[in-house]
């Protein structure tokens, strides 16, 4: 028989809704349980493409909108091969944004439909379990002022927010609604408990492709 194969867990949100921490302390607690797992980002800013992304995501240069969604893509596409790998070598991979970050932060700029912002990314390995961290904007503020990067801003956010809405009524993923203004602890608590989940009831599974 095939040997287990690994998880693609991601998690999304807002902004300060805690993703980043998330991900770190899952990785630990799937590790300290016997599981192998890593972490990863989107945008992963260490390639060619990503070194582009990231600057224009310090406003250090300009790119037109249709060609900077297809850049984030294409950063997701070019790391697909060592994703795989990793699934396959039985890794989970606890993934900070992917292609719904991708979709709600393109398709709330004026132009964009959620259809265009898709397509580059059907087929895009799916994942077994997305879990979105929850934050209403005024427990987000209590958090602290938003930062000087591209889409950092308020009004922007809260369209954001509508998008990832549209999202999530999508029944082809798995989508879970996680309550950030829950402690930390608390938040880590629930991701931990539909992540075991996931990867019981996925680890025999082939892996699917997104919106496909
Ligand atoms: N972002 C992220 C996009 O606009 N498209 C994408 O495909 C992805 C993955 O980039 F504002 C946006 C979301 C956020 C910024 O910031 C990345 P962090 O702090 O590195 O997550």
């Amino acid at each position: 028989m095939a040997s287990k194969r690994g998880a693609l867990i991601v998690l999304e949100g807002v902004d300060r809704a805690g993703k980043t921490t998330q991900c770190k302390k899952l990785v630990q607690a799937l590790q300290q349980s016997g599981h192998p797992a890593e972490t990863m980002r989107f945008p992963d800013r260490s390639t060619t493409i990503g070194q582009l992304i990231s600057a224009y995501l310090e406003k250090k240069s300009d790119l037109e909108d249709h060609t900077v969604h297809l850049l984030f893509s294409a950063n997701r596409w070019e790391l697909v091969p060592v994703m795989k790998k990793k699934l396959e070598q039985g890794i989970t991979l606890v993934v900070d944004r992917y292609a719904f970050s991708g979709v709600a932060f393109t398709s709330a700029k004026p132009g964009f439909c959620l259809d265009w912002c898709k397509r580059p990314d059907v087929g895009l390995p799916k994942p077994d379990l997305v879990m979105f961290l929850q934050l209403n904007p005024a427990e987000a503020a209590l958090r602290g002022q938003f930062g000087n990067e591209r889409y950092e801003t308020s009004a922007f956010q809260k369209s954001v927010q509508e998008k990832f809405e549209q999202l999530m009524k999508d029944p082809s993923v798995n989508w879970k609604v996680i309550d950030a203004s829950q402690n930390v602890e608390g938040v880590h608590a629930d991701i931990r408990t539909h992540s075991l989940n996931a990867i019981n009831e996925t680890q025999n599974m082939p892996l699917g492709e997104l919106w496909k």
